[in-house]
């Protein structure tokens, strides 16, 4: 058999990576010189790189490893459905076995009426098909004039144009525009922009952005309201606990459509099956990938409640879809990750055992000198770094340089910790037991301590 190993030596890999492998958000000239760390294999929380290191993933690779690395079930299962039936379309009255088992079990995971699974290769592709949908929602309903999409900055719901429209992250809108009829409105980020308010005050007010924002486009054109239960590509903001209820009150108040963008925090991450249980949030739609596969294979969707569907279905037929959607390799594989996720308890596991395992040790990392704040929702977490505590202060040097040092510290003692701005961010497999939530944590205050001596060293710890 043809198994890809390993075959030639670190510099040469890297050397034909960067002649002709162009990589997504990266400075390909500063990666060129550097040259790109090479992982080779991975087992659980476990990566391994052309060097020989371990490293524990402190990300599950990018957010999706639920289930972790490794898990063979899943390779059986994509070398069975590829034997039998390697590819069909969903097109033309067609369906097949694992699109139709998949779509079931989704719905049947999914709360409320949730009940109608559109699949997409991926959460950008996905969030386009959200964009169709919610427009085409209030043309059959005779409204073809609510078709904006209100969202917020700072978030972040793919790469593709529509998905990247949705975000709200400038660097992005700047690199080939964006859309029409999208609105941002300010991000829930109270440690960073929440000023003397409490954080219930904040909450409530950055909620109200929202029905200012209503009012100011007019509700006769106001399509939907689209977020993230907690922002991750962003930081991985935890919203203040008046936030959601808020947001859920005033997309009721005024008929609007709500999507909820689960792609991080669907299946499991957030200590319940989707985040928008953990908040209280009742969504029409939910933008679902990553976890659904455990990222084993590219798959992801939009499960769509009762009400969006009937209507849709009424306008007949939907000008949308994708050559994979629903492949039914990506969707048997999909359908194993969710029996492991419920048959091993994996979502009761982050609840009862990895989560208050965690957020114990984590809440602790605020008494480092350098850590202000310390967030975690079921295994998504963030800290804070500030040159003071007492006034949330944010550092003198351009934002990012301090969690950019603290990143490299990371990544030299062999743990994935990614940096978003000087935030911290985690996101493990939510199969970490205790004894490796020990090593992240004995690692991550390593990184923190010699960051903390590096900066000092360099005359960055300072106020801005
Ligand atoms: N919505 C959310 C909430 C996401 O986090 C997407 C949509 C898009 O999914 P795809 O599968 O098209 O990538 C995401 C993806 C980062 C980072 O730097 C985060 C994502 C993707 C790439 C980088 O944290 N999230």
């Amino acid at each position: 058999m043809n198994k890809i190993t390993n075959h030639l030596p670190t510099a040469e890999l890297q050397r034909l990576d960067a002649a002709h492998h162009m990589h997504p958000f990266t400075d390909a000239n500063g990666l060129a010189q550097k040259g790109a760390r090479v992982i080779t294999s991975a087992k659980g929380v476990w990566l391994r790189d052309s060097e020989g290191n371990k490293i524990i993933d402190g990300m599950a690779g990018l957010w999706c490893v639920n289930i972790g690395y490794g898990r063979t079930e899943l390779g059986d299962v994509a070398k069975r459905q590829m034997d039998e039936l390697s590819y069909y379309n969903t097109f033309f009255q067609t369906t097949h076995v694992p699109a139709i088992a998949l779509a079931a079990k989704i719905a049947e995971l999914a709360p409320g009426d949730l009940n109608h699974v559109f699949f997409a290769g991926s959460g950008s592709e996905a969030n386009d098909t959200n964009i169709r949908l919610v427009r085409r929602y209030w043309q059959v309903k005779g409204q073809p004039e609510k078709r904006v999409i209100i969202a917020r900055k700072n978030g972040y719901h793919g790469s593709t144009m529509g998905g990247g429209s949705l975000g709200g992250m400038s660097p992005i809108h700047a690199h080939g525009g964006k859309i029409d009829g999208i609105v941002h409105i300010d991000q829930p980020d109270w440690w960073s922009e929440g000023g003397d308010m409490t954080p219930e005050d904040f909450g409530l007010a950055r909620a109200q952005a929202l029905e200012t924002a209503i009012n100011e486009i007019g509700v006769d054109k106001v399509a939907a309201f689209i977020g993230e239960p907690i922002q991750g590509a962003g930081g991985v903001i935890v919203p203040p606990s008046t936030y959601w209820p808020e947001i859920q009150r005033i997309c009721d108040k005024y008929g609007i459509l709500l999507i909820a963008d689960e792609v991080i925090t669907g299946f499991g991450r957030t200590g319940n099956w989707f985040g928008s249980q953990t908040f209280g949030i009742k969504p029409h739609i939910m933008t679902i990938a990553k976890g659904l596969s455990s990222g084993y294979q590219p798959i992801g969707g939009s499960i769509i409640s009762d009400e969006v569907f009937n209507v849709v279905a009424e306008g007949g037929e939907l000008y949308h879809g994708y050559t994979y959607s629903g492949h039914p390799v990506a969707a048997a594989v999909a359908l194993e990750n969710l029996r492991i996720i419920q048959e091993e308890g994996v979502v009761e596991h982050v609840r009862n055992v990895a989560h208050p395992y965690l957020a114990e040790r984590w809440a602790a990392l605020t008494d480092h000198p350098m850590v202000g704040e310390a967030k975690l929702v079921g295994l998504m977490g963030s800290i804070a770094l500030t040159p003071n505590k007492a006034t949330r202060a944010k550092f003198a040097s351009e934002a990012g340089t301090v969690g950019y040092k603290v990143r490299e510290r990371c990544f030299a003692n062999n743990l994935i910790m990614r940096h978003v701005g000087d935030r911290m961010i985690i996101a493990p497999p939510l199969v970490i037991t205790p004894s490796e939530i020990d090593v992240l944590i004995e690692r991550a205050k390593k990184s923190l301590d010699e960051g903390y001596a590096a900066i000092k060293a360099e005359g960055l710890f300072v106020a801005g």
